[in-house]
């Protein structure tokens, strides 16, 4: 059970009914887009008693959740499968679901388009979805991570209608999603969740639904507020991570090692948190977050500087990569063109499978065209697509001996680091994955 801070309003009519369903987990819960956010927030909800209904618009994800097999790393198949053949959980692509459902979390993408502009049409496609079928004394949580204001000026129009005003009929909330995928600690069931309502009734009723299922719950006192919170969080990471690549740049202009000064800097015991520069920003969140707010601080008139110039510096750093590598093939007479550049580690983080936005891309593209021929070895990417190149995983062990030059752009775990730098001829280290070993063969960034 989870512990709020803020006292419990009092609800009355549709509100109190709905209030009862879900503090006695008879509510039919729903969630819509079945990915790394919705599958687990499912489960939780399934866990805790909740009949849950899934929503997602692909038959493949909808059919192997139905057949009790889940396809999110963080989701393990023994957890799901007694939910669905228990019939607590089951999973579909027809929206007409949402007329027998009392609360909705929406769990879409937000990405960005080739403009850096919000692509807000998961959440318009989901919202008419549900739109169309949502009955009086629904709560609708909108968890897609987005800027301030899309709750109140987007997604509530698109519900709100006579008969389902919100606050009255139809309860809308926003809460964001704080998955980290692979994380090993935090999982759904333990990370603090906050979120705010259109209404303190809206609220209460949401943090009402996540009490029964999550931790820690923390209400905050408006939709825009809990918007904000997490572009907030992954603004501060990903401008911080563009400190210390710039960092980075300038200490190799001055020959000193840049991770000797960030440990040393992490002793602090107060006022500091460490970064570390890498090969450049991947992922689902920390590279696209940012410009949902710069996009609307804009619209308000306001330049939001550091996360143009943060998104600047992380953008450069594939180049940065490649330009150290060519300076290290220089050492040994290598020209770039023609050279056997093999990369280690193309996921866009250390142990997991996800690609999306990995540096090692851009790295791999920018080689590409230089002349180098590139191959890479990853343990949890067995095929990796290069511009029209697909490329396969190689042992890095066999691969070290016949290379020029070895690139570690993800540092893996369980990678033998020491076995390769022996056989290789010259490795570049992007994440010190050679941490306190020096080595005429090894550059670093
Ligand atoms: N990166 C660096 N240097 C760093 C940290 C990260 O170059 O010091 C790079 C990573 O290699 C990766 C990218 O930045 O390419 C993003 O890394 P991340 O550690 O931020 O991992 P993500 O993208 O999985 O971010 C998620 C976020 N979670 C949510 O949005 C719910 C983020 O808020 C978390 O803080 C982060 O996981 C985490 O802490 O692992």
């Amino acid at each position: 059970m989870a512990n709020t801070e803020n006292p419990a309003v009092p609800l009355t009519g549709v509100a109190g009914e709905l209030a009862a369903k879900i503090r006695n987990r008879t509510a039919r819960a729903g969630v819509v887009g079945l990915g790394y956010v919705g599958l687990p927030l499912a489960v939780e909800l399934g866990h805790v008693g909740f009949p849950v209904t899934g929503i997602d618009v692909s038959q493949e994800k909808v059919d192997e959740i139905n057949r009790g097999s889940s396809y999110i790393q963080d989701v393990p198949t023994e957890a799901l499968a007694p939910l669905v053949q228990s019939g607590k959980l089951k999973a579909t692509t027809d929206f007409s679901a949402v007329a027998g459902l009392d609360t909705i979390n929406i769990c879409v993408p937000t990405p960005l388009r080739k403009t850096k502009d919000p692509d807000m049409s998961f959440i318009v496609s989901a919202c008419e979805g549900i739109a169309k079928h949502l009955k009086p004394g629904t709560l609708v949580i909108l968890e897609s991570t987005t800027y301030p204001g899309t709750t109140d000026e987007l997604v509530r129009p698109l519900l709100e209608r006579p008969g389902l005003r919100v606050g009255h009929e139809l309860f809308l909330c926003f809460s964001p999603e704080r998955v980290d995928p692979g994380n090993p600690k935090f999982q759904t069931k333990n990370i603090p969740k906050v979120v705010g309502g259109t209404t303190p009734a809206c609220s209460q009723l949401a943090v009402d639904l996540y009490s029964q299922a999550l931790d820690h719950v923390v209400p905050v006192t408006s939709t825009q507020v809990a918007e904000m919170v997490k572009l907030l969080e992954n603004t501060f990471r990903m401008i911080n991570i563009g400190l210390v690549n710039e960092l980075a740049m300038m200490c190799g202009r001055m020959g000193i090692d840049v991770w000797e000064v960030i440990d040393a800097a992490a002793t602090k015991p107060f006022g500091f948190m460490p970064f570390y520069p890498g090969p450049g920003l991947g992922g689902h969140c920390i590279p696209i977050d940012p410009f949902y707010l710069s996009w609307k601080s804009k619209q308000a008139g306001i330049e939001a500087r550091f996360i143009e110039l943060a998104g600047y510096v992380n953008g450069q750093m594939p180049h940065y990569v490649v330009d150290k590598t060519a300076a290290a093939l220089n050492e040994h007479a290598k020209p770039l063109k023609g050279s056997k550049v093999h990369i280690l580690g193309v996921a866009y983080k250390r142990d997991i499978d996800d690609m999306r936005e990995s540096p090692a891309i851009d790295v791999a593209h920018l080689l590409m065209k230089a002349g180098a021929v590139v191959s890479y070895s990853d343990p949890w990417v067995p095929v990796f697509r290069v511009d029209s190149v697909e490329l396969r995983h190689v042992d890095p062990l066999e691969a070290a001996a016949g290379a020029d030059a070895i690139v570690v752009i993800t540092d893996h775990k369980g990678v033998p680091y020491r076995e390769i730098l022996d056989k290789a001829k010259l490795v570049l280290d992007t994440r010190n994955a050679f941490k306190g070993i020096q080595s005429s063969k090894l550059f670093r960034l």
